[in-house]
C-alpha cells in the first residue's frame, strides 16, 4: 500500500505523461531487478564476485579473456532463463500510447525491454547477445544460445569479444546521438533504474532537465540524480510503473 505522499507522486508522474506529447526514457540494471538479473552496484563493486575493471574493462579482456569470457557467459545463460517483468511491460505499454513520439535510451545490455516489446530502444552499452571479432571485427548475433570458453570468429577465427561497451570505451557515436536527440527534444523524461554514476549516460538526465524537460525519477531509492527529478517515485519499479499506467488510463478516459 502506497503512502500518501507516494501516491501523489504517482498522479503526478501520470499527469505529466497524460499531459506530453514526447517522451523519452533512460534506464539502468534496476529496471531488470525484479527480473532476476543482478544490478551492478548492490554488490559494493563487486559484480557476480569479480572486480568490475576485471571483467568490463579491455585492459582486463586483454590480460584474462578466459576469465571475461566466463562472466560474459554466465550473464548470457542468466538473461536466456529470464522473463521481462511489469516495469519493462509498462514502456512497452507506453511507447504504444506515444506512436512515433517515445524513445527508450538503455544502459542495459539483457535485451529484455525488447523481449517485453519495446521497439525504438537505444542500446548505449551494446548487446549480450552480439558478439565483435577482435581481427575482423565482424559482429554477430548470437541470440544467448551458449558460446565456447574462448568463442572465435566463423570468418577469421579471430578471438570473439562481447559486443559491449566497456568501461574507458567510447559509446557506439550514432546510438549516443540519437540519445542525446531523445533527450533534448523531448517533454517528459523518464529515469528508471539508474544509480546515475556511470557517463556519459547519467549526464543525459540533466541534459533533459536543460533542455526545459519534465523529468520523472523511478528507483528503489533516490540517487545523486534525484535533486535534478521533479517527481520521484522511489520502490520496485515493476510495482510503481503498473500505477501510473493505472492512473494514466483513468487521466485518458481510457478503460
Ligand atoms: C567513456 C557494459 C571515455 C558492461 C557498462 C574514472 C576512470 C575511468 C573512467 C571513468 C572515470 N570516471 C568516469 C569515467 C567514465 C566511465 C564511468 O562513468 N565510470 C563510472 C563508474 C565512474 N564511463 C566510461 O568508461 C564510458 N566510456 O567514458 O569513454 C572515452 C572518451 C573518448 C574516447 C575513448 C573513451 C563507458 C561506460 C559504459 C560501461 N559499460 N555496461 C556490461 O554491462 O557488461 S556500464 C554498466 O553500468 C551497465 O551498463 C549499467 O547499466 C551501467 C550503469 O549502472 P546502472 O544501470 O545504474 O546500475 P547500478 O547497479 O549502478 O544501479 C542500479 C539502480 O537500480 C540503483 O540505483 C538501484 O537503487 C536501482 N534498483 C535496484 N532494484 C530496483 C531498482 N530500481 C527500481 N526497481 C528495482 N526493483
Amino acid at each position: 500500500m502506497e503512502t500518501a505522499e507516494s501516491q501523489r507522486n504517482i498522479d503526478l508522474a501520470a499527469e505529466v505523461l497524460a499531459n506530453a506529447s514526447t517522451v523519452a526514457v533512460l534506464t539502468g540494471a534496476g529496471v531488470s531487478a525484479e527480473s532476476g538479473v543482478p544490478t551492478f552496484r548492490a554488490s559494493d563493486g563487486l559484480w557476480e564476485g569479480h572486480r568490475i575493471e576485471d571483467v568490463a574493462s579491455p585492459e582486463g579482456f586483454g590480460r584474462n579473456p578466459g576469465l571475461v569470457w566466463q562472466f560474459y557467459n554466465a550473464r548470457r545463460a542468466n538473461v536466456a532463463k529470464v522473463k521481462p517483468n511489469p516495469a519493462h511491460t509498462f514502456l512497452a505499454q507506453l511507447e504504444d500510447l506515444f506512436p512515433k513520439a517515445f524513445t527508450l535510451v538503455t544502459q542495459n545490455v539483457d535485451g529484455l525491454h525488447q523481449l517485453a516489446g519495446s521497439r525504438n530502444v537505444l542500446e548505449l552499452h551494446g548487446s549480450l547477445r552480439r558478439t565483435r571479432c577482435t581481427v575482423c571485427e565482424e559482429v554477430r548475433d548470437q541470440f544467448l544460445d551458449p558460446l565456447a570458453e574462448m568463442p572465435t570468429c566463423v570468418l577469421c577465427e579471430g578471438l570473439l569479444r562481447p559486443d559491449i561497451v566497456w568501461f574507458g570505451e567510447i559509446l557506439p557515436q550514432e546510438i549516443w546521438l540519437d540519445a542525446v536527440e531523445a533527450t533534448i527534444s523531448c517533454e517528459v523524461f523518464l529515469v528508471v533504474g539508474t544509480s546515475a554514476v556511470v557517463h556519459p549516460a547519467a549526464g543525459l538526465i540533466e541534459l533533459a532537465q536543460t533542455a526545459g524537460a519534465k523529468v520523472v525519477e523511478a528507483n528503489l531509492t533516490p540517487t545523486v540524480a534525484s535533486d535534478v527529478a521533479d517527481i520521484g517515485l522511489y520502490g520496485p519499479s515493476g510495482q510503481l510503473l503498473p500505477q501510473v499506467m493505472k492512473r494514466f488510463r483513468e487521466l485518458k478516459g481510457m478503460a
